[in-house]
Order: C-alpha cells, then structure tokens, then sequence
C-alpha cells in the first residue's frame, strides 16, 4: 500500500484534465501527487517534465492509501465509483465539498468572474461557441473553454482578468461539480448516451441536472422536459422551436414588410429571420435561441449576437460539408457520437435528401439503444455502410429499414460509398458513436474522412 501523504492532494488521470489540475496546483503551492489507473499513460513524459519530483502512481487506486489526502481531484473519464475511491464517499473535505472531487470544484473557488454553463447530450460546442462569440463581439473579456478546447483550469491563468466564463460541461464533469453558482446555466437537451457510465437515462439526467446547482438563472428547452429542473432557479427561461408564450424563446410567422416568413422570438418580439442564422437546420436555430437566452441574460446587445449567428458556419465535423462533386454531397458529423446527434443531423438535411442518403455509421455504442434511427433512415437512406465495435448491433436495429452493408473500418465504408454513390446523393459521416475502438478520437475520424473524400474527388479512388 502507498500512502498519499497527510495533506497532499491526490490528482487522478494523467490527460489533458489531470494535467491541467497539476498546473493549478502548481500555481497556488499546494503540494500534490499524481495516480493513474495505466502504469504508462501517454501524458507522462509531459506531467514529468513540468513537475519533475512530483510522484507518481500507475496501477489500480486500491494500491493507494488515500486516508490522509488533503482531497483527491479526478479526471472526468475516471469514475467516481472506481474501486480505491469508494472508501472516501460520503467524506468531507475543502470548504465543505465532498473529499473527491472533478476538476470544475477547483475552478469554482478560483473564479472571479461569472460563469455561463451549458450542458446537453448534444449542441453543448455550438453553443458554447456561439455564446463565447457573442460575447466577444459585444466587447466582453471572456474566457471560453471546458470540456470543448481549453481545460477550465487552464482558462484561469490564460485570461486572468476575464470578465466571463463561458464552459462547455460534460455529464462526467458535472457529476463531481457540487457547487456550480452560475450566472446563467443550459441544459439543452436530453437522449442517450455515455449509459455505460450512468447506467440508465435517469442517471445521466440526474448529472446534468447539477449545472443548476447554485445558478441564478436557467435556459431549458420547451420541448425536452427531461431538461426542466426539478428544483428551478430564481430565474428560468424556456427556448424552443415553436411559437413561444410570453417571456420565451421560440419561432412563430412574423412580417416585417417584406411578407411573412418565420423569424426568431422572444415572446411577442421578433429577433431575426431564421433564414438569416447562418448555421443549417431547425436544430441550429434551437442552439441559437439558448445561446441568445443566455446572452440576454448577461446583458449582451441584439445587434452583437445578430452578427454572430449571420456570420457563424460552424464547427468542424459537425455537419461540416466537405466537398460537393460529381453531385454527390459529402459531410463529415464525425461528432456525432449518440443517435440524438445522428438524428438531428439526418433531420437537418431531410427535405433535400429524398431517398438519396448513404450514412456511414458505427464505433462504440456506449450502450445506447439505435433503433430511433430506423424510421428516418427508411425514409431517406439509400443504404447505410456499418464499422466498427457495435456495428452489428446497429444492423439489427437498422433491418429492414434500408439496405445495410457491413465493412471492416471507415476506409472500408468509403470505398463502398464512393463505389455506389450517383449525383443527388449525400453522404453523410455521421456515426452515433464514439470512435474509440478504431481512432484516438472523433476528430482523427473526421478527418480520416476528408482524407478520403479529397482522394475520392481528386479521382485517386477511396
Ligand atoms: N484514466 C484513469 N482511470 C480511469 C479512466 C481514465 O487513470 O478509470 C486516465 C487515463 O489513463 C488517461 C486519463 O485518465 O491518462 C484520461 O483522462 P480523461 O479520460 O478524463 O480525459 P482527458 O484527456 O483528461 O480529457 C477530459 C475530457 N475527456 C473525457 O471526459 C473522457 C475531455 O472531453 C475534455 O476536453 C478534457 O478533459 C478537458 O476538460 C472529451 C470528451 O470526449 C472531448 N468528452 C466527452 C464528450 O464530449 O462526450 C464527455
Ligand atoms: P456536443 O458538444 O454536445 O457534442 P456539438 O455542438 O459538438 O455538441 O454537436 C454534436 C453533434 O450534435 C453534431 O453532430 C451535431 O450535428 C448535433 N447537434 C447539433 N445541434 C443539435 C441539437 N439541437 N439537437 C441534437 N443534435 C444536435
């Protein structure tokens, strides 16, 4: 047994997260040591060479005497439930907060500025994003991180006189987050996804659900009362697709002259044209919306967040059109990682698609079950080209909805897909699970795409 010394905090996970925490730690003189459950993660060398000295432990936490910590500060993809933690559940430590904790319980007691959260099963990045912009553009030093790009810790010593924080929470953050108190907190939306981390739907809710804890302000959306919190903040708003009551975001016919079409609200107060928000689909004018119930929130101007969404294309591999050749669409949505994603995605294409899909789908399944994605794809696919660890299970739920091939990896799926497609098509990467089984990340697999799609189009063959 090792024994992390009396006083020392314990930070568990050597990737991005871990690392920033070391940094953290670092910077405000605590003393501190560093597990992993691998005996040689790849962020090693790097923690080794920042803070030589430093000890550490690879190998199971039950290796660890972990009694007299100070606190133990885990990483988002380290279980709180893992064995060796367990024998300090229900302890208290820092300022009250339970003995482990993730690293936006840190973050929380360093801020100075507010914060804005956003949480989701999916959109969280685009909104994020949208909101750090809107931000930016109305004059606001703000500093935009979390789960997306920059670890929060990190955003501390990057933007040390920000006055915002906009972070992108994931389920797996939030559930070690006991206190939050933003100034304005989203959830989004709600479907499936990371269950074999939660267990079951009610238990990713549940996590989520901690953004609203402490927040003066809340964003929900109208049509997904999964996200409606069970006990509201002083201040909560709703956003939506449709037309909205009084004091809500939403979407109704208005005519400001130029004859009537459908425009962006607030309540009875017409916004924009949603033709004129730049991102495509209805799911995109609903990240707009939260993203504008926030920014009211914080004071940002109309006109400000207006040029954001005019000017806005995107993030990379979410719904991001590659090439277009030959008549044939090509789209990377390498992140969409869980059937909401993949829905949305084939939703936002639909009317142009007419049959003329050919979704390139599969990875790791985090247990979610896929068979939502048969009645669009009866309608619109053309086939669906299945990789990876849960592609049979995917096929199942997939028959006799469309023709299915199943091919080994997604340069497999490229080749069939570049063999059969014909002008009008679209092919779409848009997996509904995660990549790990055969990418580092879903990045490298959108990549891995466009690659493909450049030889394709460039007639090199896939
Ligand atoms: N580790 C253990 N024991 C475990 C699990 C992991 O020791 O049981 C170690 C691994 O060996 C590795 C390290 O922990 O050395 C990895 O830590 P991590 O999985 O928490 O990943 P990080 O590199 O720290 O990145 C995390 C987030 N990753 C996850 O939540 C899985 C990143 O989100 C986030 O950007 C980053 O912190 C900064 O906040 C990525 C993600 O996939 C993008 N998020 C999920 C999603 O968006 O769906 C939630
Ligand atoms: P997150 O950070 O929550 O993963 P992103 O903004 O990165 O969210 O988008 C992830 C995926 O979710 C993309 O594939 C995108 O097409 C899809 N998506 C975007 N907006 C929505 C929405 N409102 N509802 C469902 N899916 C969405």
């Amino acid at each position: 047994m090792i024994k992390v010394p009396k006083g020392v905090t314990l930070v568990v996970g050597l990737g991005i997260s871990g690392r920033a925490i070391c940094r953290h730690l670092h910077r405000l003189g605590r003393p501190f040591m560093v597990a992993d459950t691998r005996g040689e993660p790849p962020g090693l060398a790097d923690f080794r060479a920042a803070h030589p000295g430093v000890a550490f432990h690879g190998g199971p936490l039950t290796e660890l005497d972990m009694d007299e910590a100070r606190e133990v500060v885990i990483s988002p993809g380290v279980d709180p439930r893992t064995p060796g933690l367990e024998a300090l559940a229900g302890r208290v430590g820092e300022g009250g907060d339970p003995r482990v904790v993730g690293e936006i319980a840190l973050f929380v007691r360093a801020a100075r500025a507010p914060i804005a959260a956003i949480t989701g099963a999916n959109a969280k990045s685009t909104v994020t994003t949208l909101l750090g912009e809107m931000a930016e553009e109305a004059g606001v030093r703000v500093a935009v991180g979390g789960n997306l790009g920059t670890p929060a810790l990190d955003l501390l010593a990057a933007c040390p006189d920000a006055e915002l924080f906009v972070l992108e929470l994931s389920s797996f953050q939030l559930e070690t987050t006991p206190w939050l108190g933003a100034e304005t907190a989203a959830f989004l939306n709600l479907s499936e996804d990371h269950l074999d981390r939660h267990g079951d739907l009610a238990g990713y809710r549940r996590a989520k659900l901690a953004i609203f804890r402490g927040a003066r302000h809340g964003v929900v959306n109208a049509e997904d009362p999964a996200t409606w919190p069970d006990v509201p903040p002083p201040a909560l708003e709703r956003f939506g697709t449709g037309i909205p009551g009084a004091g809500e975001w939403g979407i109704a016919e208005h005519d400001d002259g130029t004859g009537p079409r459908d425009w962006l609200m607030h309540g009875e107060t017409a916004l924009m044209p949603a033709s004129a928000v730049r991102l495509p689909g209805r799911h995109n004018q609903a990240n707009a919306l939260a993203a504008l119930a926030m920014g009211h929130r914080l004071g940002l101007g109309l006109p400000a967040m207006r040029r954001v969404l005019e000017r806005f294309a995107g993030l990379a591999h979410r719904g991001e059109l590659v090439a277009e050749m030959g008549g044939v669409r090509w789209i990377n949505d390498s992140k969409g990682t869980n059937v909401g994603a993949t829905l949305a995605a084939i939703a936002g294409l639909g009317p142009t698609l007419e049959g003329r899909l050919i979704l390139l789908a599969g990875g790791v399944g985090k247990g979610a079950d896929f068979s939502p994605l048969a009645p669009p794809l009866a309608r619109h696919g053309r086939e669906a080209i299945l990789f990876g660890r849960d592609a049979a299970r995917l096929a199942d739920a997939l028959e006799g909805s469309l023709p299915v091939t199943r091919v080994d990896d997604l340069d497999a799926a490229m080749a069939r897909a570049a063999a059969i497609a014909e002008p009008g098509d679209c092919v779409l990467l848009s997996p509904a699970c995660a990549s790990l089984d055969q990418f580092p990340h879903y990045e490298a697999r959108g990549e891995a795409f466009r690659r493909a799609v450049a030889r394709i189009t460039a007639g090199a063959g896939p």
